[in-house]
C-alpha cells in the first residue's frame, strides 16, 4: 500500500472502532455496488499548535491541495476542503473552533489540553487518528457542551476522522440519496433531520444526508459516560454546466451536519 492508502486504512479503522454502525451501514450499501469515499472530516481548534493548517499538512505532504473554504458564523467555525489530483481518492474536509471567541472559561479548558500535546507529535506520522492527548472531567466535558457542541466533542474524541462519506453516484443500484436514506432507516439506523432529512440538493449540486452519531462510553478522568462518538455520511452529487461533478461544499448543509455529533433530545 502507498503512504495514502496507509493513512485512509489507519483513518477508518480507528473510526471504525468507535463507531460500530458505520462499518453495518458499510456492509449493507457494499452490497449494492462498490463503496466510494466522497470525503473525510476533521475537527482542531484554531490554537497555534494544532490549527487547521496543521492538520491539512498531513494530507498536504501527500499531495493534496487546499480547494474551498467556508465560514460559520454561529458555531465559531471555519473550515477547508481539500482534494487529491487523482480519481477517487476522498476529499478532507478541515474545520477549527475559533477558541478566542468563546469564554474565559472555555477557553483555558482548551488550552490546557492543547498544552499537554508533545509539541512533536503533532507533525508525526498518525497524528490525524491519534484521538486525545489530554485528561478531562465529564464536568470540564459538560461545561463546554454549554458553549459549544464541537468543543466537547473534540474534548473528548480529539484528532481522527469524525466521518466517513459514501459518494452514492458510485453506488450503481443505489445511487439516489432518498433511497439510501429508505435502506438505512428500514434498516433500523437514525438520521439527522437537521435541516431535514436531505440537506441542499441539485439546485445546489450537493445533497447530503447522515445517520446521527452512535453512542459510545468514553473514560473521563472522574467516571465513565455515553456520549456521541462519530456517524456515517451519504452524497449525492450533480453535474455543473461542463459536465463535470461538483466538488466542493455547501456551508448552510455543513452547518447541519456538524449536529450529528449532537447529544439527542430525547434519551432513547
Ligand atoms: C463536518 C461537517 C460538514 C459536510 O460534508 O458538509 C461536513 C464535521 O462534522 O466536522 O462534513
Ligand atoms: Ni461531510
Amino acid at each position: 500500500m502507498n503512504k495514502l492508502d496507509t493513512l485512509f486504512a489507519n483513518l477508518w479503522q480507528d473510526y471504525i472502532n468507535i463507531t460500530p454502525s458505520a462499518h453495518k451501514i458499510h456492509d449493507l450499501l457494499g452490497m449494492h455496488g462498490e463503496i466510494v469515499n466522497d470525503h473525510i472530516a476533521l475537527r482542531t481548534f484554531n490554537l497555534e499548535k494544532v490549527n487547521l493548517d496543521k492538520i491539512s499538512a498531513h494530507f498536504t505532504n501527500l499531495g493534496y491541495e487546499e480547494k474551498g473554504q467556508y465560514t460559520f458564523e454561529q458555531k465559531k467555525l471555519r473550515a477547508k476542503h481539500f482534494e487529491h489530483p487523482e480519481a477517487n481518492r476522498p476529499k478532507v474536509f478541515i474545520s477549527e473552533l475559533l477558541v478566542e471567541e468563546f469564554s474565559e472559561q472555555l477557553q483555558a479548558t482548551v488550552k490546557s489540553m492543547v498544552d499537554q500535546i508533545d509539541t512533536a507529535a503533532v507533525a508525526a506520522e498518525g497524528f490525524v487518528y491519534s484521538g486525545v492527548h489530554w485528561q478531562i472531567s465529564s464536568e470540564q466535558y459538560d461545561a463546554l457542551l454549554q458553549e459549544s457542541e464541537y468543543a466537547a466533542w473534540m474534548a473528548a474524541w480529539g484528532f481522527r476522522a469524525n466521518h466517513f462519506t459514501v459518494s452514492s453516484n458510485h453506488l450503481d443500484a443505489l445511487n439516489q440519496l432518498v433511497d439510501i436514506n429508505d435502506t438505512l432507516k428500514n434498516a433500523g439506523f437514525e438520521l439527522n433531520t437537521s435541516g431535514g432529512e436531505i440537506k441542499g440538493g441539485e439546485e445546489v449540486l450537493l445533497a447530503q444526508s447522515s445517520t446521527m452519531a452512535d453512542q459510545v462510553a468514553v473514560k473521563f478522568s472522574d467516571i465513565e459516560r455515553v456520549i456521541p462518538s462519530c456517524f456515517y455520511e451519504f452524497a449525492q452529487r450533480y453535474p455543473m454546466s461542463n459536465g463535470q461533478l461538483y466538488q466542493g461544499f455547501v456551508a448552510a448543509s455543513a452547518d447541519k451536519i456538524f449536529e450529528s455529533t449532537n447529544a439527542r433530545k430525547l434519551d432513547s
